[in-house]
């Protein structure tokens, strides 16, 4: 602040100084060189610092603002201070400008709920808050009929899928048409969550998907249905602790991971089942299976499963999935559970294996419909194929283990898949919908951990993607609109991300191409790849070699190192044709939709030559192109959720943890553009049909422009709080809502004068 210190220690107002321990804190410049002052501290000690490191602070009487935009000094530590003011208040909402800031309280926050609903929709409030955004996206809506989007942003466990809900609720509450179609798109949430989610060191409740929920509403501002959207080729690996990855339960190699647990819906099933079909299932416990027990955390504190369980079960009823059908899916579930369980014995001398018959293999085959030893042997071989002929090939331990992981995994992302397609069709928009829509995103949060692995790689990557959307519309489109209309504007600097993407989407030479390249060479292995990349990368300024087979790459929320360790097979997907076959063979309904769906999505004929084939890698960003492109339709509304500290706990806001979650999302260069911006935007036009019947004066053009400056001259507004472009007048923030209130008077006056007469008529 070396320009402003002078003042500053004229004026004795307060600023920040940093204190060594990291914390900021106030004082006065009691003296000062220039380049050197000399603070007062509240306790009456005296510090030297170098002017650069103080930062001016506010004055009092903008303490615990609920917008930044409303700062005199916008810095670091002064928007530290008052977010952290506000949520010791327990006002975990505030604007950074257009952007709302939710700070996650990990307790119960009074904040919602019909009463809250009704002051948000009265507007008897404008403390910031979800329902608000909510409800500025559905009165946009409403009156410019374009379709709105609430981009939900921020890490893991930041409360973005809470968020979520809570949008949902409030929508639901204002269009709800009595008609039940609200309650049941509420109740998506609870199946999603069940199938979607598990527990991480991170969050309790990780989302493990992302997605996009449209809820379209009638002319009339009524839900009428919704359409959900997922990033979920992922979903079948990205459950964690290793549940699905393969130890070599042989060798007695056992992978704990502790706190983590695999999708919620196997414990809710195992805890939650009635006895009925806990026996038609052959359902055991879940320390049973081992799919679940190579955690040792099999339960999460203050919630019951069973209980979770029952309440699925009555959603899955209101959404219209019968019982038979549910009792189809929970079979597949048991059946993946069982599977798990099957291990393998030595049958020569040449590291072949096959699969142990028994328990496991028995009720495997009897849930998914098909002969014990047909599963036995699809388990234990893979045929090779030279032209017609095939032959089949004992398999090693590893390969078999991979194999039967590969179809637990198949059958869970198809059931994934099938639940949201009997979803999709229960909440499937009616024949009267305007195709008006608010679309919600979730996605999951951006993960670093200290072994990141090929699931981060992907949940990084569409982060930076969703950043890149983020930047675009706040800072960059924002800027051009000025530039393109003529507007005299300093341009606000900001990091870009599209290096980073670049090192993931560019082809040949990009992280995504090379993967894919590699994972079609048959001899390749994650060091071969790592190697790859190193050689073709190393000049990119986003990536960063690293020793053996890992990499670093430079997003935009941080450094993450990448372990390449089962990058190639996850990008895979190694289904054998065997295990399609298997399953379309079976006489149960369900693993045979999955199988015909699978070989469907080819257009050759299906042959053990041609399971069709696309990369896990492509896929996804395929998923993620389509679901960015449904984004840019759309208005949007950002939010940006905060976790205050790592350890889930209230009451705990950690300085060092929010600011560095405020820096990597641009969220004080938004603020810093707002602050210099004009947000209000209105066609010449437009602004002379709403205004120009306030003039006073006659005399004026006739034209749009000159209405508009007259009008802007007669209400005394400043020549500093507008500009005028090309096609557009430019207002900055609170001008048109002055605007607005003259408007109002008038026009009251105007219905008063025709009361007035129509009164004295009768
Ligand atoms: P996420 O969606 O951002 O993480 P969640 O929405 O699951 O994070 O939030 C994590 C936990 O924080 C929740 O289970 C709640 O206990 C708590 N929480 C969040 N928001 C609120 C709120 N407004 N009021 C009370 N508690 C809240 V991830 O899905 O991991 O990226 O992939
Ligand atoms: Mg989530």
């Amino acid at each position: 602040m070396s320009t402003d210190v002078w003042r500053f220690w004229f004026q004795k107002l307060s600023v920040w100084y940093q204190l060594p321990n990291g914390q900021w804190d106030t004082g006065t410049i009691k003296s000062t060189s220039g380049e050197e002052s000399y603070i007062s501290l509240v306790n009456g000690n005296v510090i030297k610092v170098s002017t650069e490191d103080l930062f001016p602070a506010n004055p009092q009487i903008l303490e615990g603002v609920d917008d930044l935009l409303q700062f005199s000094f916008l810095n670091e530590p002064s928007v530290l201070h008052n977010l952290k003011y506000r949520y010791t208040r327990d006002m975990i909402y505030s604007k950074a400008g257009p952007v709302l800031i939710a700070i996650n309280p990990f307790k119960h926050a009074q904040l919602y709920g019909n009463d809250f609903v009704t002051a948000y929709r009265q507007k008897t409030t404008d403390s910031p808050h979800v329902y608000a955004v909510a409800d500025t996206a559905y009165n946009e809506m409403m009156s410019d009929g374009v379709n709105q989007s609430i981009i939900i942003s921020g890490e893991s466990g930041s409360g973005k899928t809470e968020t979520a809900k809570f949008t949902m609720q409030y929508l639901a509450a204002l269009g709800g048409a009595g008609g039940g179609i609200e309650h049941e798109v509420l109740k998506t949430n609870c199946i999603l969550e069940a199938f979607g989610n598990a527990k991480t060191s991170r969050n309790d409740n990780s989302s493990r998907f992302g997605k996009v929920i449209e809820i379209h509403f009638s002319y009339l501002g009524k839900i009428s249905g919704a359409k959900i959207q997922t990033l979920t080729d992922l979903v079948c690996m990205l459950n964690v602790g290793s549940p699905m990855k393969s130890p070599d339960s042989l060798a007695g190699k056992v992978q704990l991971s502790t706190s983590e647990r695999s999708f919620h819906i196997f414990y809710q099933l195992c805890a939650g089942a009635p006895p009925s079909l806990k026996e038609k299932l052959d359902l055991r416990t879940a320390k049973e299976y081992y799919y679940l027990n190579q955690s040792d955390c099999l339960v999460i504190n203050g919630v019951d499963d069973a209980n979770k369980f029952n309440k699925l079960m009555e959603a899955l009823d209101i959404i219209q999935i019968s019982r038979e059908q549910q009792e189809h899916a929970f079979a597949m579930l048991a059946a993946i559970l069982w599977l798990g369980n099957i291990s393998f014995q030595a049958i020569d001398n040449e590291n072949h294996v096959e699969a142990l018959a028994g328990e496991a293999v028995s009720n495997a085959a009897k849930l998914l419909g098909c002969g014990v030893h047909e599963l036995i042997v699809a388990l234990s071989t893979h045929k090779i194929w030279a032209g017609k002929d095939g032959v089949a090939k004992k398999l090693t331990l590893q390969q078999a283990i991979d194999t039967r992981d590969a179809l637990a995994k198949f059958i869970y992302a198809s059931l994934f898949d099938w639940l949201l397609e009997q979803i999709n069709k229960s909440l499937e928009v009616g024949k009267w919908c305007t195709g008006r829509s608010i679309s919600i995103l979730d996605i999951f949060g951006f993960e670093s951990f200290k072994k990141n692995s090929f699931e981060q790689f992907c949940i990084n990557y569409a982060n930076e993607r969703l950043q890149q959307h983020f930047n675009r519309h706040l800072l960059k489109l924002e800027q051009e609109e000025y530039e393109v209309d003529g507007v005299d504007w300093t341009k606000v600097e900001f990091e870009d991300n599209q290096e980073c993407l670049d090192l993931f989407e560019k082809r040949p030479l990009g992280l995504l191409s090379l993967l894919d390249e590699e994972s079609n060479f048959p001899k390749a292995t994650d060091l071969t790849f790592a190697n790859k990349l190193k050689q073709h990368l190393n000049a990119n300024p986003c990536f960063k070699g690293d020793r053996g087979r890992a990499f670093g790459v430079r997003h935009y929320a941080g450094e993450v190192l990448y372990d390449t360790n089962g990058f190639l097979e996850k990008n895979r997907d190694p289904l054998h044709f065997e295990l399609v076959q298997l399953l379309s063979s079976s006489h149960c309904q369900l693993p045979q939709l999955f199988a015909s769906k699978m070989l469907n999505q080819s257009s050759k004929p299906a042959s053990p030559l041609n399971v069709p084939k696309q990369s896990v890698g492509t896929k996804f960003k395929g998923q993620l192109f389509k679901l960015m492109h449904q984004l840019e339709n759309t208005s949007p509304h950002f939010i940006r959720c905060i976790k205050p500290n790592a350890r889930q706990l209230p009451c705990k806001y950690e300085d060092d943890l929010v600011l560095q979650q405020l820096r990597c999302c641009g969220v004080l260069e938004v603020v810093r553009i707002s602050r210099c911006g004009y947000p209000s935007r209105i066609t010449h036009q437009e602004f002379a049909e709403r205004y120009g019947f306030l003039l006073s004066e006659t005399n004026v053009a006739q034209d749009p422009l000159s209405i508009a400056v007259a009008v802007l001259q007669q209400f005394n507004i400043l020549p500093e709080m507008y500009q005028v472009g090309y096609t557009k007048l430019y207002l900055r923030t609170g001008q048109i809502g002055a605007l607005e209130d003259k408007r109002k008077q008038v026009l009251q006056g105007i219905t008063g004068v025709q009361k007035y007469f129509r009164g004295q008529q009768a």
